[in-house]
């Protein structure tokens, strides 16, 4: 049985965590994700959309993931590997280099990051969004009161 283990805060889930996920599973028998608390979050400096209970539950519903542990701190990765027996410790390649300390009790391996994507792009999109459809109806309620003083004005 080879375990592989990875961790992330995986707020609005998208194909970067999903494709993460399937080439992690790829690599071996058994995934383990240990997601990001809220409290560990705001360690790391995120305040994430989803609450942990929330992200929990939609990575342990794909089908890549066969268990999630709660991530509560950056130490507990040590411990996790040996109680969990895990063969390969994995992340995305923005991670490159990061945890290669770990490299004496288990393999450690960085994929690919995904293109195009992230979660901290989703935000801002949909934030500019707001905005503008924002902006538009502000336009229209201009041209709007300027119509009605004309009407009134006759
Ligand atoms: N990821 C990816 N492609 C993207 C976005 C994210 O492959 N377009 C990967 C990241 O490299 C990471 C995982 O998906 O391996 C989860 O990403 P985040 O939810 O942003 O997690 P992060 O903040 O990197 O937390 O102790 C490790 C940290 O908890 C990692």
């Amino acid at each position: 049985m080879r375990i592989i283990l990875t961790y992330g805060t995986f707020d609005l889930f998208h194909v970067g965590h999903i494709r993460l996920l399937k080439r992690l599973s790829e690599l071996g028998d058994k995934l383990i994700v240990g997601v990001s608390t809220d409290e560990f979050n705001l360690k790391k400096g995120k305040k994430s959309f989803f609450s942990y209970a929330e992200r929990a539950e939609i990575v342990q519903s794909c089908r890549y993931v066969d268990q999630v542990i709660p991530e509560r701190d950056w130490e507990q990765k040590r411990n996790d590997i040996l109680e969990c027996n895990v063969d390969v410790f994995a992340m995305g390649d923005d991670w490159v280099g990061t945890f290669d300390s770990l490299k004496d009790i288990c393999d450690v391996v960085y994929l690919e990051r995904t293109e195009n994507i992230s979660t901290t792009d989703i935000k801002s999109k949909l934030a500019k969004i707001n905005k503008s459809e924002l902006d538009k109806i502000e336009l229209h309620l201009h041209d709007l009161i300027d119509i009605v003083k004309i009407l009134s004005d006759n």
